[in-house]
């Protein structure tokens, strides 16, 4: 019995909001925003084009479209800058074990993020090998907590929702996976996450037991 487990990207298999955070800082700081980490937190699993429109709303900025325009452009050459020097190193805790261990057991293995740099750091990191489908920023319309990302994976699977397992290190993403009634595993915080319906620390807190319970439901 084929199970499909669902990856988001950033916080989940990569710490890549470090970068985010970069490249997010340099447009505020030239607009005269303030940046900080904490409002960075309010961007993680958003779509590039709505990070941009939260910002400017937190330093009451109006744009025009030109604008908004050239700062989106500028903001991804900057954070693509920080990408260069990625590799395997930078996967987090846990995580090269898990997909092993799916592949082995012949499970349905895909990416659900936002993220429309996906495919290049999946390659720089080494890992993109063990995805079977990639669904990603640029294949989807709607941004997460609508479901369309994580549905569109489980299809390309081709397994049903309610046999599918969304890790996310979001809120936004946890109730996408909810909304498209799946299984939410939370990797983070317990307070930040508690809407989903399992929730570990990162994946070396995750046993194989666990793995197994869910390739047996
Ligand atoms: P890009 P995820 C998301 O990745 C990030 O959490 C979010 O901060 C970012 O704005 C978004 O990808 C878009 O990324 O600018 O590379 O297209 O968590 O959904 O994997
Ligand atoms: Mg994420």
């Amino acid at each position: 019995n084929k199970k499909a487990f669902i990856f988001d990207l950033d916080g989940v298999i990569v710490d890549t909001a470090k970068y985010h955070f970069l490249a997010w800082q340099k447009i505020a700081k030239a607009l005269n925003i303030n940046f900080t980490h904490e409002h960075n937190e309010l961007l993680k699993g958003v779509s590039r084009v709505r990070s941009l429109d939260i910002i400017l709303e937190l330093g009451n900025v109006p744009a025009s479209q030109e604008d908004i325009d050239k700062w989106l452009i500028q903001k991804n050459e900057d954070y693509l800058s920080y990408l260069v020097d990625m590799d395997e190193s930078e996967i987090l805790p846990g995580v090269f074990n898990i997909l092993q261990f799916l592949k082995e057991q012949n499970q349905g293995i895909a990416l659900g993020s936002a993220s429309k740099n996906a495919r290049p750091i999946l390659e720089k990191t080494g890992i993109l090998s063990y995805f079977d489908v990639i669904v990603d920023g640029n294949d989807v319309t709607n941004a997460k907590p609508d479901p369309e990302v994580f549905l569109k994976a489980a299809q390309l699977l081709q397994v049903s929702p309610e046999n599918s397992f969304v890790f996310e290190d979001s809120v936004a993403g946890v109730q996408a996976a909810n909304i498209g009634k799946m299984t939410s595993i939370g990797i983070g915080s317990k307070t930040i996450l508690h809407e989903a319906h399992y929730i570990f620390e990162d994946f070396n807190s995750m046993d194989t037991p666990f793995i197994e319970s869910l390739i047996r439901k």
